[in-house]
């Protein structure tokens, strides 16, 4: 590990995921463990998008249901990041991911509506037929000048990365990453430099224009 807690200036490095749950009505060849009042089987989850790995910078995630259930707050430390459980009734989930202390982030919250009955025109057709149930969202991870660690980690060859990213990343395959981490620094202060500069001729010019419409 090569420490790096120093932050990567004007950078922003984003992570997908989803959140959500899917859910079954319970059939009548239920385990009799079962309490007879609870009518479904959920999953509740937060995964990566196109079975990207999470578990490189997320340490642990939290789930903390209705506090009709025992041990309402279940702690997951390894993917896949979620709970099973059955019951009778829909109730807000809150999702709480703590990231790898590298990272030194804050801990992130979601909240997810535990979703167990179909809806819309067809849900007449699917309850009838038992379908399972699923409710959930994308969102993205955002980390905004992240340490060289967390930037290291999110990186790395071995941990995926969505096409979009990869081309981007192959010269870190060639060039030592923090040769890379460098440069690319470099790049976008002069970016950021250029960007300031023109900003700049733009109000020039539109100081000169004004001036000479007004004449
Ligand atoms: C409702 N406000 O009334 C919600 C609460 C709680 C659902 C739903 C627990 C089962 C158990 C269960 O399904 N709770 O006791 O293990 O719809």
């Amino acid at each position: 590990m090569s420490g790096g807690s120093k932050r990567l200036k004007n950078l922003q490095i984003c992570r997908p995921f989803v959140y959500g749950n899917m859910a079954v009505p319970l059939k009548e060849d239920r385990s009799p463990d079962i309490p007879p009042d609870h009518t479904h089987s959920w999953t509740v989850f937060l995964k990566g998008v196109n079975g990207d790995d999470l578990s490189s910078f997320v340490k642990r995630v939290v789930f903390k249901l209705h506090e009709t259930y025992p041990n309402s707050s279940r702690s997951i430390e390894e993917p896949p990041f979620e709970v099973t459980e059955t019951g009778w009734g829909e109730f807000e989930i809150s999702i709480r991911v703590y990231f790898v202390a590298e990272a030194s982030e804050k801990n992130v919250v979601m909240y997810h509506h535990l979703k167990l009955h179909p809806y819309g025109p067809e849900a007449e057709q699917q309850k009838s037929d038992g379908a399972t149930v699923t409710s959930m969202q994308y969102d993205e991870f955002v980390f905004n000048e992240p340490t060289e660690s967390l930037f290291e980690i999110l990186t790395k060859k071995s941990n995926a990365v969505l096409p979009a990213q990869k081309s981007m990343m192959v010269p870190f395959s060639i060039q030592s990453e923090n040769e890379e981490l460098d440069r690319l620094s470099d790049a976008h202060t002069k970016v950021q430099e250029n960007i300031r500069r023109l900003t700049e001729r733009i109000h020039v010019l539109e100081q000169e224009k004004a001036a000479l419409q007004s004449l």
